[in-house]
């Protein structure tokens, strides 16, 4: 019987059909989903810290504004995701427990400091760009909610790429102190958004099974690719390097190739040992702890309605 669901469940993959939440589906299907959309709505929660420490610091009222309303984005799509894992029977407790109690995996990007305001422009820029190359291969995917969930996102993160195209923009042509804020912050944040798409291909055990289901359609390393090739030339362009002296451009595949990765400070930082991994854990516990007034009061709202 399970070989005969499993045949239609490819079947109807291969169709280009969604999978809906009431739908037979593999277990592995499901346990593979809730894993990495949980993982996608902590990074999104624990990815409003880098930049809300900003939101007392910006620079005028219009940037404060901006930043405000991006980061309160960030805190929308961790509900649409937490939404999307819910209709494949995880609970938001659960998940939470998991992250609260550093089981829990987000980002590595996140656990990065914000030293200047330059990183606020470069956070929207590179790491909302490589969040978008993710996230558009992730709207075609087979699981429907997580699909409708991307759609939504990637038009809202494609606003907060480009509020980060304009500052650095203005600070690479602005003054030589401001330029070099800008190239500072590009020195910073590369090599942790090329890390954003995961292990090479042959260091990644999820893949191939994403990849079956349609759940992914590309490779961490394609990704990885079309994104070091979409923004070098914008980098050049507005005359900041990047910060790798072996890249160089491969005529015959047109594409950038850079050096290595490192690949220790990446598991580092992955298995909870980065610049701020326990400070971005600490301060999701207090928010938690401080409130559970707010969880108290929806419950007794919610008991009372009912009865
Ligand atoms: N950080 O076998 P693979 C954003 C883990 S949202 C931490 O290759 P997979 C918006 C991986 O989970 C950014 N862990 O895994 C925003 C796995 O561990 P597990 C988040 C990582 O799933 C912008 C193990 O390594 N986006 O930025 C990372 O096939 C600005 C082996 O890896 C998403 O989550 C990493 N970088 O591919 C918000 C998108 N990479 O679970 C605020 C959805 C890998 O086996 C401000 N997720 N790992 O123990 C995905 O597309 C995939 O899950 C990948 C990883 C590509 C992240």
């Amino acid at each position: 019987m399970d070989d005969m669901n499993l045949q239609e469940f490819e079947a109807r993959i291969a169709r280009g059909e969604k999978i809906e939440p009431g739908d037979w589906m593999p277990d592995a299907y499901r346990k593979q989903l809730i894993r990495m959309i949980s993982q996608h709505a902590h990074s999104e929660i624990i990815g409003m810290l880098p930049e809300g420490v900003w939101l007392g610091r910006a620079p005028t009222l219009r940037r404060k504004m901006v930043l405000l309303s991006k980061v309160q984005d960030e805190g929308g799509h961790g509900q649409y995701l937490y939404h999307a894992a819910e209709t494949l029977g995880a609970t938001r407790e659960e998940m939470t427990d998991a992250l609260l109690a550093g089981r829990a995996k987000y980002s590595s990007v996140f656990n990065y400091p914000t030293l200047t305001w330059a990183d606020i422009g470069m956070i929207g820029w590179l790491v909302d760009g490589a969040a978008i190359q993710n996230q558009t291969m992730l709207a075609h995917c087979s699981y429907g909610p997580y699909s409708r969930a991307m759609v939504r996102i990637c038009t809202e993160e494609t606003f907060h790429k480009k509020q980060g195209m304009e500052q650095i923009i203005r600070y690479a042509r602005g003054t030589p102190r401001q330029k070099q804020m800008a190239q500072d912050a590009l020195n910073r944040w590369w090599w942790p958004a090329l890390m954003m798409f995961g292990p090479h291909d042959t260091a990644s055990p999820n893949s191939a099974q994403l990849i079956r289901w349609g759940v992914k359609t590309k490779t961490n390393d394609e990704l990885r690719q079309d994104f070091i090739n979409k923004m070098v030339p914008d980098f050049h362009a507005i005359g900041l390097t990047i910060p790798d002296p072996a890249l160089r451009y491969d005529a015959a595949s047109g594409d950038w190739l850079g050096g290595e990765i490192n690949w220790d400070e990446f598991w580092r930082v992955v298995n909870g040992d980065g610049p701020c991994n326990a400070e971005r854990l600490q301060i999701r516990r207090t928010a938690h702890t401080e409130g559970a007034w707010v969880r108290e009061a929806l419950n007794a709202y919610a008991a009372r309605a009912e009865a």
